[in-house]
């Protein structure tokens, strides 16, 4: 197991749209172990491979209190999705931000498991957000892009200091 470097926001990589996963492998299980336990770490309740500049359809979440409830989604695909919730939401790539976004109350989603296994699940919630936010870093989609420009350049502005300051 290792962990992994997670980008950081605005680092262009974020935006890259992610490959579906071709085969569930080993590769494939040794990336989602080390996303585990990134995730894990950090802590997130969510991590996807585009966070850890890997460019396939990968997804680790859980939102357990024990965390010990380990959910993997490889190539996700929403089928239905209703009602709207407001969540603040944050994000390991663009850490000491909190932010309001709106997105749907209940999904399905249809997705393959870390054994390759299709599979199909519904989720409402912070896991319904949760899932939706990850997707969305699949899609190159940083959630802080539901914003105003106004906000998002301001956001983006602090980043790029504290990463300076930083370095
Ligand atoms: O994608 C990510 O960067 C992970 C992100 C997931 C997420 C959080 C909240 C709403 C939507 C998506 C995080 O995990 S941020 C950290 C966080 O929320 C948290 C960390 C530890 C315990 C509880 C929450
Ligand atoms: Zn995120």
């Amino acid at each position: 197991m290792a962990l992994l470097d997670i980008l950081n926001y605005p680092d262009p990589r974020l935006f890259t749209v992610a490959k579906p996963v071709q085969q569930v492998d080993g590769r494939i299980q040794q990336l989602v172990s080390d996303m585990a336990e990134t995730m894990y770490a950090a802590p997130g309740i969510g991590l996807a491979a585009t966070q850890v500049n890997v460019h396939e359809q990968v997804i680790t979440i859980d939102i357990s209190d024990q965390r010990n409830q380990l959910l993997v989604l490889i190539n996700p695909r929403i089928i239905a999705k209703d009602g709207s919730q407001v969540y603040e939401e944050g994000c390991l790539s663009v850490p000491g931000i909190f932010e309001e976004v709106t997105r749907a109350q209940h999904i399905v989603v249809e997705a393959l498991d870390v054994q390759g296994k299709k599979f199909t699940m519904e989720a409402e919630g912070l896991l319904a957000v949760c899932i939706q936010h990850e997707m969305d870093h699949l899609l190159g989609k940083v959630f802080v892009q539901y914003l105003s420009p106004l906000k998002q350049n301001r956001i983006r502005t602090k980043l790029v200091k504290r990463q300076r300051e930083l370095a």
